[in-house]
């Protein structure tokens, strides 16, 4: 861990001097110790059940009794209990307990089990044995990873006094306890919705950043299954090092707590666009390439899962470390991952056979089915990997794999190309032998650039939209479920098809569902449900597992501050930049983070007779200003606030959806200013 990238250093810079924007949408708690905020039911003999919700109370459970109380939001952490009196203290043969369980949705709100961590079943009630008057904590094996129900339990004939119910945040670990809502990064728009979604989505990424020492025990792995689905005593313990490091970014809070290169390539533009919190994503990347066995292999998940192949989670960890140089321009990480790197991108090289294509080999991907033979999706993603790997190569003066890379990529993308798009339907197949055309292989053609044309984006991003149901995007190659994981990627190929419009109201479908639902969190995104929005993800046969905090559903973040607000970093760290407001039907947008480089930001607002964008970029670096249309003829004026560059000033003809470019634009602030003749 380099001191240099560390997000207290430029916090340490800023916060002294500048206020936290837009800080009243921050979703992460200002202390670590937290207290319900109201009651959500309660069932016999309690008294004053809403005491709890402060730091000194007294409620009173008498005979059976149980009382759910409710955060507010999503949280994680360990539990505390504060005890007064107690009738039966266990010296005349009876002895009180108090049980707590934990539930992320209000559908499995219960006073016998907790929600599922396991394949099968409920979890077991935390119980507590009462002596008498003080303060009862869980072990740290007991810390719960994502929930926003509590619900107290008492269930003997005596009566047991709570005076406090609290729980210690153990998210975000390595940051200062004052520190977690101390965001390097802000959105702003005038939709509250899509406010409430880009903080909700940092928060999400935050529950996912977790003490690499308390990883799921996975106790029941490969042992518990549907044949014992009433279960409700399932046991589960957080006590397993998943990483070395000091925190590690992790696919879900509840479960699996485990890294996942595929979900990270969701959630790490979210992270950069929100909190800065790079050691993160470099341990998680550090933790998937020591696995990396001598034929180059990564494996898809690592220990207590054995090694298997996923073609997919292969490329997306090398896809990792090409966007962490991205957005750090950190050349010395890149170097001491730099020769292992080549020897994956070998790897999957190797299977590319005659056709120019890879051919598919092990089905295991994001849990969809069919993964095999010319697979589209993994296709485009090993096009996108060769062409990332060619600028990495470039970045580091190694010109030796550039020539054969750009051959194979060329290839691969006619073949690509020639077996598998349908013209007439306008889109990609899944592969050669099926007529199924998928959500993530049509997505990822576009985002990887393996189209040859933008009208097949058109394509693609229409016929996408022609299928949402009021739920959001489904994936006909996972049984239709809806995957905000994929839906992430298809919201940068609306942007990429300049469909702006397309990708917000996806935005407000599918993540105003994830987020306004009542069996929702209202602080953090789901990882999968129906199309039909029943919280039922295929996948899975029990229900009451399904995540409500996965980092792979963190996408609008992403795309808000980079596609809408259009904050863009071209080179790495940002000595390259764009500057590209697309506001669709928005009026207003503004974003804005920090990397070691440097600030940058921009502010658009839609005028009577053009619009205005306030930006900023570090003294040093260069860029561009891009519009993508404008409906009229007009000039645009671009002035540096501090004089020290000259006015640009630029004529634009009246053009159907031909973007405006003003290239060669210093870093420093600037104000440009579009006014219709
Ligand atoms: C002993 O048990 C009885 C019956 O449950 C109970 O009412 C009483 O409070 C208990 N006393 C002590 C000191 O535990
Ligand atoms: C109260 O009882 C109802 C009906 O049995 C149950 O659904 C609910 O989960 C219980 N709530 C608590 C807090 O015990
Ligand atoms: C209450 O739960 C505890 C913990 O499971 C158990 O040991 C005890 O026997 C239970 N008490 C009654 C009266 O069921
Ligand atoms: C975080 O921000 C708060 C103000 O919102 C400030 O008091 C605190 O010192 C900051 N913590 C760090 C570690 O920068
Ligand atoms: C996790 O905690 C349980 C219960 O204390 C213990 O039995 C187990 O050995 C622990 N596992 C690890 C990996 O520490
Ligand atoms: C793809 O690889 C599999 C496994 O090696 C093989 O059985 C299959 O024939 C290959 N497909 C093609 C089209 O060559
Ligand atoms: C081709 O795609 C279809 C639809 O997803 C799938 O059922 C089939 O198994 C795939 N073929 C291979 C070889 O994986
Ligand atoms: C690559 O070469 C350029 C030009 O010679 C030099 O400025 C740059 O520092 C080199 N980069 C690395 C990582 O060696
Ligand atoms: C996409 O690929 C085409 C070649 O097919 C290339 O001309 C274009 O520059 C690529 N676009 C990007 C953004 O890399
Ligand atoms: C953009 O997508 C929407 C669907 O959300 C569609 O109605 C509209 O026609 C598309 N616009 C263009 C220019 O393709
Ligand atoms: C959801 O959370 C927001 C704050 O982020 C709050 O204003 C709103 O009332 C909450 N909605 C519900 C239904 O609890
Ligand atoms: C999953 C699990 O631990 N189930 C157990 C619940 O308790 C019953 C009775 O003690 C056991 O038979 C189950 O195996």
């Amino acid at each position: 861990m380099r001191a240099a990238f560390s997000p207290f250093l430029l916090l340490g810079l800023a916060s002294s001097v500048l206020a936290i924007p837009y800080e009243e949408y921050i979703l992460a708690p200002k202390s670590r110790t937290l207290h319900p905020v109201s009651v959500h039911s309660s069932n016999g003999s309690v008294s004053h059940p809403d005491g709890l919700t402060k730091s000194n109370g007294s409620t009173v459970f008498s005979g059976d009794a149980a009382t759910a109380y409710d955060f507010g939001k999503n949280i994680a952490g360990v539990v505390t209990l504060e005890i007064g009196s107690v009738s039966n203290n266990g010296s005349n043969g009876t002895q009180d307990y108090i049980g707590v369980t934990f539930s992320e949705s209000s559908i499995w709100v219960s006073n016998k089990s907790c929600d599922a961590t396991a394949d099968a079943g409920k979890d077991e009630i935390l119980w507590f044995k009462v002596d008498g008057p003080g303060r009862y904590s869980a072990p740290r094996e007991k810390e719960r990873g994502a929930f926003r129900y509590m619900t107290l339990v008492h269930n003997s004939t005596g009566s047991v006094e709570v005076t406090a119910a609290e729980i210690y945040f153990t998210p975000m670990p390595h940051w200062e306890d004052d520190a977690l809502a101390n965001y390097t990064g802000y959105f702003h728009c005038d939709d509250e919705l899509l406010n409430r979604i880009w903080y909700a989505g940092a928060y999400t990424n935050q529950m996912c950043t977790i003490d690499p020492n308390h990883g799921n025990a996975w106790i029941h792995l490969f042992q518990i299954n549907a044949s014992i689905s009433d279960a409700t005593n399932v046991t589960w313990y957080n006590n397993y090092t998943i990483t070395n490091g000091s925190s590690a970014l992790v696919d879900g809070a509840k479960r699996e707590r485990l890294v996942a290169a595929g979900d990270a390539a969701i959630a790490v533009p979210a992270i950069i666009a929100s909190t800065n919190d790079v050691v993160s994503i470099e341990d998680t990347l550090n933790s998937l390439f020591v696995l990396q066995d001598s034929t180059g292999m990564i494996p898809y998940a690592p220990p207590p899962f054995p090694p298997v192949l996923s073609h997919t989670y292969h490329l997306y960890a090398l896809i990792g470390v090409s966007d962490l140089f991205l957005f750090t321009g950190d050349s010395e990480y890149l170097t001491s991952v730099w020769d292992q790197w080549k020897l994956a991108m070998e790897f999957s090289l190797g299977f590319i056979d005659n056709t120019g294509m890879m051919n598919v080999t092990s089905p295991m991907d994001w849990l969809r089915s069919g993964m095999g033979g010319y697979n589209i999706e993994a296709n485009s993603i090993l096009y996108n990997t060769i062409t990332r790997g060619i600028s990495l190569a470039k970045a580091l003066n190694d010109t030796e794999p550039i020539s054969t890379w750009e051959t194979t990529a060329d290839k691969l993308k006619a073949a690509t190309n020639e077996l598998l798009w349908d013209e007439t339907a306008g889109m990609y197949t899944d592969n050669e032998t099926t007529t199924l055309m998928p959500q993530d292989g049509n997505v990822w053609a576009v985002v990887s650039n393996i189209t040859t044309n933008s009208s097949q984006i058109e394509a693609i991003s229409a016929n996408l939209a022609e299928r949402w149901t009021p739920y959001g995007a489904p994936a006909p190659e996972a049984q239709d479920v809806i995957s905000p994981f994929i839906s992430g990627f298809e919201l940068q190929a609306h942007s990429m098809a300049l469909n702006t419009t397309a990708a917000l109201a996806l935005m407000r479908l599918q993540w105003g569902f994830m987020m306004d639902d009542p069996r929702m969190t209202n602080s953090t995104f789901i990882e999968g449900y129906s199309k039909s929005g029943e919280l039922i993800y295929a996948p899975y046969l029990n229900d009451a597992r399904i995540s409500h905090a996965h980092g792979w559903s963190t996408g609008p973040t992403s795309a808000l501050t980079f596609n809408i607000a259009g904050v863009q970093l071209l080179t790495a760290g940002g000595k390259t930049w764009r500057i590209a407001p697309s506001l669709g039907d928005l009026k207003f947008a503004e974003a804005g983070f920090s990397t070691s480089v440097g600030t940058f930001s921009a502010k658009t607002q839609v005028t009577d007779d053009g619009f205005t964008t306030e930006f900023q970029a570090p003294e040093g670096t260069t860029g561009e200003v891009k519009i993508p249309s404008t409906s009229c003829a007009g000039k645009m004026v671009l002035q540096e606030s501090d004089g020290k560059s000259a006015d640009i000033n630029v004529d634009v003809a009246e053009v159907e959806a031909e973007p405006v470019v003003v290239p060669d634009v210093a870093g420093g602030k600037w104000t440009a200013t579009f006014t219709c003749n």
